[in-house]
């Protein structure tokens, strides 16, 4: 049997929560209720399309609660975990919906995840099933899910979203098929609904450290999530917002996302990925009013538009910009461009979300990251001695609110360095106050590789290599790129014999124990020493300034 989730979670303290529910931070009810009682708003209003597909909210209502009701069937209970790793297509959307109304615990991995990453989500999470498509760009997804299950001591349902349904795996079509009676799944799920503090989905820290982290969202935090974003970024029932990041992250997710949308009544379109051309006639074929993007794409979005034009953009009146640092010159570019009204996303799974307001200035939106969502976002910028640095320097943010959890799940080793004895989460973040109030990131002091909104961990590319390359020192650190803002670079001194060592092989080693393409190292430099810091540590910041100027050396 999985231990129960709350053995690994960090509660609120009572005073907090109390707090959090006199200021209807906290509702009180489950996400899935809440979902419920949208549908029940209006319920012919067309919820979610993908494609040719389109359900009305009574559609999607009942197809959620019909799957919830198969899974249950299928031996799952509320608190078992379910690894959710789907391209962005309504399985995504009525699974999330299912489990969120059945108390099943999705564990959003992403579809660049590999085996590696999933055997320990898995793991970690003590899963009971997962949701893979059959197959995705030449990769079989449904071989890997089986394979997994062999390692784990427990059931193990593999659910397939796709045409090939091998011997073994379920079809995940079928389980999110109409059900027969949606009145008695619907009394069964109403019946055992999970409690609102309970933990409603589980996502995915950015990650500093060997292993990726797990955040457990309880119901009541983030439903806040959504529905505060939705305020604040205008989203209501006349919304159609375009999913083409991948779903299972925090922005697209609740920021406000799919689920924000859902809870304001609005309409949600699944797109595979936010590639322009087929991004473009979708925002022109429905009608998409806000969409999410990380500043790559918004750059590639930008490219396209001053290329072919942005007629088919006319409906669009947010893109939402967040994940990484979007430069001030491409974040002017947008309006006059797009014809579309910037948002600004300083947003992490951990919790806190910073946003520019619609109605900020120009300059706000186009040279800050916002600030906190909720009057209850307690921020601190601090220095190295945890103490508040003076007004408009930077420091390094720590943050406490009604939607960022106390700690991560199961590490509590990591969490007492990760978040400070009175419960603020250190976010890594260097960030600096301007006049007004609004938050500009200007670096970070944790050991990340934002890889155009993809975070990799330094230390587990740097533990990776040394386990399986013959090196005797080894520094993973980001190397500035123009389009997706930063790359990984290993720095290596090379073991005896090995003056060879190559950048295709190392990514070869990496590949074959299964990482996620997005953290292979695309530079390799080979070096004598590493320099280091005056307490022996690798000098990362002398690295990072090498391979700057290296860049800047070979474009020049
Ligand atoms: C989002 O979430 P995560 O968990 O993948 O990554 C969080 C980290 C932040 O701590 C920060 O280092 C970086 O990503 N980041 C930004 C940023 N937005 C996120 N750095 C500079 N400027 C920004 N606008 O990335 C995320 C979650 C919810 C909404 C939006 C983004």
């Amino acid at each position: 049997m999985a231990a129960p989730i709350s053995e690994g979670t960090v509660p609120w303290p009572d005073a907090d929560a109390a707090r959090y529910v006199a200021a209807g931070y906290w509702a009180g009810r489950p996400l899935g209720d809440l979902l419920r009682e949208s549908a029940e708003r209006s319920p012919d209003v067309t919820a979610l399309v993908d494609g040719e597909l389109r359900l009305t909210y009574a559609e999607l209502a009942d197809r959620a609660d019909a799957t919830a009701a198969r899974l249950l069937d299928l031996g799952l209970a509320a608190g078992d975990r379910i690894l959710v790793q789907l391209p962005n297509g309504w399985e995504f959307t009525v699974l999330t919906w299912a489990c969120l109304r059945a108390g099943i615990v999705p564990v959003m991995a992403l579809p660049a995840h590999r085996r590696l990453e999933l055997a320990y989500l898995a793991a970690h999470s003590e899963a009971a099933a997962i949701a893979v498509p059959d197959r995705l760009r030449d990769f079989d997804h449904q071989a890997l899910a089986h394979e997994l299950g062999k390692e784990l001591p427990g059931p193990w349902h593999v659910l397939v979203a796709g045409e090939e349904i091998a011997a073994g795996s379920l079809d995940l079509r079928a389980l999110c098929a109409p059900g027969e009676d949606p009145a008695a799944d619907r009394a069964r799920l109403d019946a055992a609904a999970p409690g609102s503090r309970d933990v409603a989905v589980f996502l995915l820290s950015g990650g500093t450290t060997g292993l990726p982290k797990l955040i457990a969202r309880t119901h009541d935090d983030y439903a806040c999530n959504a529905r505060v974003s939705a305020e604040v970024s205008g989203v209501d029932a006349d919304t159609v917002y375009l999913v083409g990041l991948p779903a299972g992250h925090n922005f697209p997710l609740a920021c406000p996302g799919i689920l924000g949308t859902l809870l304001a009544g609005g309409r949600v379109v699944m797109l595979p990925s936010p590639e322009p051309v087929r991004a473009f006639a979708t925002v022109a074929a429905e009608g998409v009013t806000h969409t999410a993007v990380v500043p790559a794409v918004a750059g590639r979005w930008l490219e396209h538009a001053e290329r072919h034009g942005a007629q088919e953009m006319s409906s669009l009146r947010v893109l939402q910009v967040g994940g990484s640092r979007l430069a001030d010159e491409l974040a002017r570019r947008i309006r006059p461009v797009l014809g579309t009204t910037l948002q600004q996303v300083f947003g992490m799974a951990e919790g806190l979300l910073n946003y520019t307001r619609l109605d900020d200035p120009e300059d706000v939106i186009c040279t800050t990251q916002g600030r906190p969502m909720c009057p209850d976002d307690e921020v601190r910028l601090v220095d190295e001695l945890d103490r508040d640095v003076p007004g408009g320097e930077p420091g390094s943010l720590l943050t406490r609110g009604p939607y960022t959890p106390r700690g991560y799940y199961r590490a509590p080793e990591h969490n007492k360095r990760a978040f400070t004895a009175d419960g603020w989460y250190r976010s890594g973040d260097i960030c600096r106050l301007t006049p007004e109030g609004n938050l500009v990131v200007e670096g970070r002091d944790k050991d990340m590789i934002n890889r155009g909104g993809e975070k990799v961990s330094a230390e587990e590319i740097e533990n990776l290599v040394y386990r399986l390359t013959d090196v005797s020192q080894v520094a993973a650190v980001a190397m500035p790129d123009p389009e997706l803002g930063e790359r990984v670079c290993l720095y290596v001194v090379t073991g005896p014999g090995r003056r060879d060592l190559t950048l295709d092989e190392i990514r070869a080693a990496l590949e074959e124990v299964g990482v996620a393409r997005f953290k292979l190292p695309e530079h390799l430099v080979v070096v004598e020493e590493l320099a280091s810091t005056k307490v022996g540590k690798i000098d990362k910041k002398a690295l990072r300034a090498d391979i700057a100027s290296r860049v800047v050396g070979s474009t020049a």
